[in-house]
């Protein structure tokens, strides 16, 4: 036993110090953390401390000093099992555990074996908190008895911890805005937030929707079904069936906004190759379609597009429904004899994809670690994409025909940023760098979708396939609308800002012969049931709330995540009904019909999804599975 005292709250000072140092060692040894500048080391740094402070912290409401030692191993013991169990799992999945993946047992039924297959005694490393823990409480002699100012020091010592908490916080909200709200990507948060807070996090938006979902029982889905028929509409005869057994190519363009189509920026063209497609003799282009993202951007229009469900407006439901049952056009082309897959060069976690994909029954993603980045093909988020479009078409030679392949692109992404012999145009001049690189940025992507049109046609795959394209979301935002009204050369109101939502939509049918431009007004939501419709696929049975762009009974009713809506004469955007031919206010009973509607539409969507709805739905008989008396109308 050493002689000298020590002070009060030793242990409890070592405890923290112990597991906080550990995990931040643990960190940088055992994942790929990407840290880019100073402060986000430092974040990394700090970020285990503020939970540490308040469970370790637990231990001074102890009397006994017994009590309090066994308690403080305790709370190593279990911080150490959930960072270890990350640790396990990360090796084996290059991700960091969610609760979903625990309970998903039929996606992940290996866990347990390729867990086990990753553990080696050199993990003991990962309680060595544990051990100096032990060693301090039998080796250190600390001071006993408790002075009069104890409870003022355990408050001041808790207004610590909530401070650290809210630094934390505070410093993480700097370096990712919204990230709480948004979620992006589970590697940020635990970069962000650290390990235990992360997990906490996780713990809340996951419950929050296994509540919803036990509340929900099927009856709710009659009505949303009712509203469903009853806006029914039968898809065009004409197109159906166009595409039948041809593969499927759907490319994301990332931020790709209608603005930069068949426009010049100081008397430069922006989209060269998509512009020479809009007049192409096998392209339909619609020049009045919307995106109708919310938070969650790129995997909101991935939703629209898979299930022809609205996304939700709390935050991105890639993230807080992974573990619901949807009816995903994945999963209907796999059921007519496509192989499927999305290919992507980004970290599979990103949007939780590589669990939601599961969800929605994607045969494969090809992710950063299918492609490989060679010298000088990275950019901005990641790699370029000239290089993923010919890696891209490589991997469809590989695959299984007919064949589903959806691709990602990334370069056109904020802040936009290009090497220099991937500038193809100028930059633009207004105060904006972010609108000024946008221009560049774009250029860029319209030269990788000539790409990988050329080799589509190079490796023998163009003419049995055919091409979708469509933007996914706005990428200049409305913080940009001075230098926005510069290029446009007017004044950005909201129902400019609204107009600005359009996105280029373009099917792209080899052999087709008929291309023209369609000024029908849609959406994302419609993309589905449009494609589907090509594929000969009946969709008639199932729920899904847009429709056939082709049909001539087609509604031109567009309505934004966020309330806003469009329609062929009207636009709907700050509680303001626009005229769209004069772009100025006009009377509110124009728009009043529809506002209605809107929110009805979103709330029944929003319904399904919270209550987890399609897990009763039969969309073979297109009844409901659980309530055998209703009759669902038809
Ligand atoms: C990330 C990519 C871009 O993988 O989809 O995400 P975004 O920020 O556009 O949603
Ligand atoms: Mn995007």
């Amino acid at each position: 036993m050493l002689k000298k005292e020590w002070p009060i709250h030793s242990i409890l000072a070592i405890a923290i110090i112990a597991t906080w140092l550990k995990t931040y060692i643990v960190y940088k040894t055992s994942f790929s953390i990407t840290v880019d500048n100073v402060l986000q080391e430092f974040i990394l740094f700090i970020n285990p401390l503020s939970m540490l402070l308040f469970i370790y912290g637990i231990s001074l409401f102890f009397r006994s000093e017994k009590a309090k030692n066994r308690y403080l191993v305790l709370v190593a013991v279990i911080t150490s099992i959930v960072l270890y169990g990350n640790v396990a799992f990360y090796r084996f999945f290059s991700d960091f555990i969610t609760l979903p993946v625990l309970f998903q047992t039929d996606n992940f039924g290996d866990l347990g074996v390729s867990a086990a297959a990753s553990v080696f005694w050199t993990d003991l490393f990962y309680f060595t908190d544990v051990l100096i823990i032990l060693i301090a409480i039998k080796f250190i002699n600390v001071k006993s008895g408790k002075d009069a100012s104890f409870s003022v020091q355990r408050k001041a010592y808790y207004v610590l911890a909530l401070a650290v908490l809210f630094f934390n916080l505070g410093l993480a909200e700097t370096e990712r805005p919204q990230l709480l709200t948004r979620s992006f990507d589970r590697e940020m948060l635990v970069k962000n937030l650290g390990m235990y807070n992360y997990h906490l996090y996780d713990i809340y938006v996951q419950s929050k929707s296994q509540a919803q979902r036990a509340l929900a029982d099927g009856s709710e889905l009659v009505e949303a079904n009712n509203y469903v028929r009853a806006n029914q509409i039968e898809p065009s005869k004409e197109m159906e069936g166009i595409a039948e057994g041809r593969n499927l190519i759907v490319v994301t363009l990332e931020s790709l906004q209608s603005f930069a189509i068949n426009s010049e920026m100081n008397g430069q063209t922006i989209t060269p190759f998509l512009n020479s497609l809009t007049e192409d003799e096998d392209t339909i282009y619609f020049e009045n379609f919307y995106h109708q993202t919310g938070l969650g951007k790129t995997s909101d229009s991935e939703f629209l597009l898979e299930n022809s469900l609205y996304p939700l407006s709390g935050g991105a439901v890639f993230f807080t429904h992974s573990g619901n049952t949807f009816n995903s056009m994945a999963e209907s082309l796999g059921n007519n004899g496509y192989s499927t897959n999305v290919q992507h060069a980004n970290t599979k976690s990103f949007w939780n994809r590589d669990i939601m994909y599961e969800s929605m029954n994607i045969d494969k993603f090809y992710d950063i670690e299918s492609f490989e980045i060679g010298e000088g093909e990275a950019v901005n988020w990641g790699m370029k994409d000239i290089p993923f479009a010919e890696q891209s078409v490589e991997h469809m030679t590989e695959m299984q025909q007919p064949f589903y392949s959806r691709l990602l692109t990334l370069t056109n992404h904020h802040p936009f940023t290009l090497d220099e012999e991937d500038k193809l145009i100028d930059e633009y001049d207004s105060n904006s760098g972010t609108l000024n690189r946008y221009f560049q940025t774009s250029r860029y992507l319209d030269e990788s979708i000539k790409v990988l049109f050329e080799d589509l046609k190079e490796q023998g795959l163009y003419e049995n396939s055919i091409i979708v394209m469509y933007g996914d979301h706005y990428g200049i935002s409305e913080n940009h609308n001075e230098a926005m009204s510069q290029y446009l050369d007017e004044e950005v109101t909201d129902f400019t800002s609204a107009e600005l939502q359009k996105v280029p939509f373009f099917v792209h049918i080899p052999g087709y012969g008929e291309g023209y431009v369609d000024d029908e007004v849609g959406g994302q939501i419609d993309m589905r049931p449009t494609i589907m419709n090509l594929m000969g696929i009946d969709t008639s049975k199932d729920i899904q709330f847009g429709s056939d762009l082709f049909s001539e009974e087609h509604e031109e009713f567009v309505v934004f995540r966020d309330g806003r809506f469009v329609t062929d004469e009207v636009v709907y955007a700050g509680n303001v009904c626009y005229d769209k031919d004069t772009s100025e206010p006009t009377e509110q009973d124009l728009c009043a019909p529809y506002i209605e509607q809107a929110f009805t539409e979103l709330e029944y969507s929003e319904s399904i999804i919270n209550g987890d709805l399609l897990r009763f739905y039969d969309e073979e008989d297109g009844q409901l599975t659980t309530i055998p008396d209703v009759e669902l109308k038809q």
